[in-house]
């Protein structure tokens, strides 16, 4: 029987022939109002993330609204209810937590209902307007399939769970301004206070070949004026998706609230478009409203992103508990809808193959971030709370890799594990020499993979390995030297990940901005089943991987350390911990583990 009409009939408990169990999960015991998800539960997950945000069943894309209130942490995200894939009726789901760790699922926040957003609620953001009042402003796909601007809010402030939202009935605010596309004009950021204490919003769009920031203006945040020129558009862009625009403290890790605005402060615009989140730093010219960057995006792989793996449609969020801003992206499958529509499976085909219910899409950690102490780059971290799931550690220090050696990590388990690891280069001067022709990274770390010996590099970590390392996911680096100095290259190679052939093995790759002479090289990897997401540089490059291996799955996977450059690197120290799950969106709530 097909899996689809399973669902639909409600039917609980079944256990299928493919050894999928579907359970109801209607009338649940907490005390909260939980949304109703029908539970799908693999016999096998090897692939089912461990402590990353996922929905228990279906398709999820960018988080929405993230914010903490009342003591609760919030995460809003797009979600299918109807299958696997995106659909024409995407609408806004609703998690909250106490530790950013732990998740339970709330109703959804906000369904297509209105002629403003009967065709899909896509992505906005919340902001807490005075006496701590928090309002979402989304997009609605409208009866026309026009991208229109609404306005919702909390039904109920004394329920710190927020669990109701109202649409305002004047929906929409703000609809595609002349020279403006209807699809061209969506996911407004939180809006910020001016000097004159008026609103100020951003809405990405696309017109005139430019992406952009498009600025609106309000008194009581139900009234917008557009400006006449956008707070910033770049020719070297496409349609910018998802837009965030916020102050970072100059000579702190904190973070500020988005209406900070002083001379302690700097400004970073982000952009999602052509499947990356690219940003710039600059200052915020409130007299002229214009967004003044220190260099616009190029084009080129020259410009910064926020990882340069897979991530996309971030958002970010000032977190008045610990005063700092905190950012999640959505991480999408290796599997990519355009491999399965190539591959003839439609939706519904993909929805009874096993293989869709273990590879569904994923938000990262929360990742902390702050203006790294150059001012040109944002540094970002997995946020402290993380560090609660590490389980039994291993530690090594001064361990000298010599050329061509590799050495297990043992002791933890190596699918699901937090790995903080310290290289010591001696010799640099002895580093190869770069070319400058060699400008794109990503490009050099495919050229140059994991297999390819260097003289410093590659060295690093061989995640989900196999013990004969026919599958392994390296991440590594290589040290050159250049005309303008030292160079490290960290790269994130795939091509080796999974024995299975028809994924998507790009392998990754950026330039780490520190100075091999000065400090070391560190590397924190986070391994999560079939996610890593790897800090180099402590935070300063960041890359996220999704891999399926065939067989390094759960406790046949392992993780190494090495080095298959003809210079030995030492390893100064090394801490690696097993993880323990989260309870992330389990039925029943935080108390029952049971389903998770
Ligand atoms: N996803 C949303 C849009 C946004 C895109 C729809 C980015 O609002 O532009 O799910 O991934």
């Amino acid at each position: 029987m097909d899996l689809s009409l399973l669902l639909l009939f409600g039917l609980s408990c079944i256990l299928l022939s493919n050894g999928i169990k579907v359970e109801d999960c209607d009338h649940l015991t907490d005390n909260t109002s939980f949304q109703s998800f029908q539970v799908l539960v693999p016999a096998e997950q090897p692939y089912r993330t461990a402590y990353h945000f996922q929905p228990p069943q279906n398709w999820l894309n960018d988080p929405n609204g993230p914010m903490y209130y009342e003591g609760i942490y919030h995460l809003f995200y797009q979600y299918n209810p109807h299958g696997a894939l995106f659909g024409d009726s995407m609408l806004w789901a609703h998690s909250a937590s106490y530790d950013l760790v732990n998740w339970f699922s709330l109703d959804h926040a906000l369904i297509p209902s209105e002629p403003f957003d009967i065709n899909s609620c896509w992505s906005g953001s919340v902001t807490i307007l005075p006496g701590n009042k928090p309002v979402i402003l989304y997009t609605g796909i409208d009866a026309n399939n026009n991208q229109v601007q609404n306005l919702a809010t909390p039904k109920n402030l004394s329920d710190p769970l927020l669990i109701e939202w109202i649409k305002y009935s004047g929906n929409p605010l703000m609809t595609p301004p002349d020279g403006v596309e209807g699809d061209n004009f969506r996911d407004p950021t939180t809006a910020w206070q001016g000097p004159d204490k008026t609103w100020r919003v951003v809405v990405g769009s696309w017109s005139n070949n430019q992406g952009m920031a498009i600025l609106y203006q309000s008194d009581d945040f139900v009234h917008w004026t557009k400006y006449q020129d956008p707070l910033y558009s770049s020719i070297k862009t496409g349609m910018w998706e998802c837009p965030d625009f916020f102050p970072v403290s100059i000579n702190s890790t904190n973070g500020v609230d988005a209406s900070v605005k002083n001379p302690s402060v700097r400004h970073v615009m982000k952009a999602s478009f052509n499947s990356h989140d690219y940003y710039i730093v600059g200052t915020y010219v409130t007299e002229l409203e214009k967004f003044l960057p220190d260099t616009d995006f190029t084009g080129t792989s020259l410009d910064l992103r926020y990882d340069y793996g897979k991530f996309y449609a971030s958002k970010t969020f000032f977190d008045s508990k610990k005063n700092r801003r905190i950012m999640w992206g959505w991480v999408n499958e290796s599997d990519s809808t355009e491999d399965d529509i190539e591959k003839g499976w439609s939706g519904l085909q993909k929805q009874t193959d096993p293989q869709w219910l273990l590879d569904n899409p994923l938000q990262s950690v929360p990742r902390q971030i702050w203006l790294d102490k150059t001012g040109k780059q944002l540094v970002q971290w997995p946020v402290e709370e993380i560090n609660s799931l590490r389980d039994n550690q291993v530690s090594i220090y001064g361990k000298q890799l010599e050329s061509g050696s590799i050495f297990e990590v043992s002791g933890i388990t190596a699918s699901r594990a937090d790995i903080e690891i310290m290289f010591e280069l001696p010799e640099l001067e002895e580093a190869e020499f770069m070319n400058s022709s060699w400008v794109d990274p990503q490009l050099i770390c495919d050229r140059e993979d994991a297999s390819v010996t260097g003289t410093f590099g590659p060295f690093g970590l061989l995640a989900l390995a196999t013990k004969d390392l026919t599958e392994q996911t390296a991440i590594f680096f290589r040290v050159f030297t250049g005309q303008k100095g030292y160079r490290v290259l960290m790269c994130s190679d795939q091509k080796r990940s999974s024995l299975r052939n028809e994924l998507d093995k790009t392998t990754y790759g950026a330039f780490v901005e520190i100075d091999p002479s000065q400090e070391m090289i560190s590397l924190r990897s986070l391994i999560d089943h079939s996610i890593i997401e790897s800090f180099g540089g402590n935070g300063k490059t960041c890359i996220t991987t999704r891999v399926y291996p065939k067989l390094a799955v759960n406790n046949e996977a392992h993780l190494y350390a090495f080095n298959n450059g003809t210079l030995s690197v030492t390893i100064s120290r090394l801490n690696a911990w097993s993880m323990n799950k989260a309870r992330i969106n389990c039925r029943g709530g935080l108390e029952n583990t049971a389903s998770c």
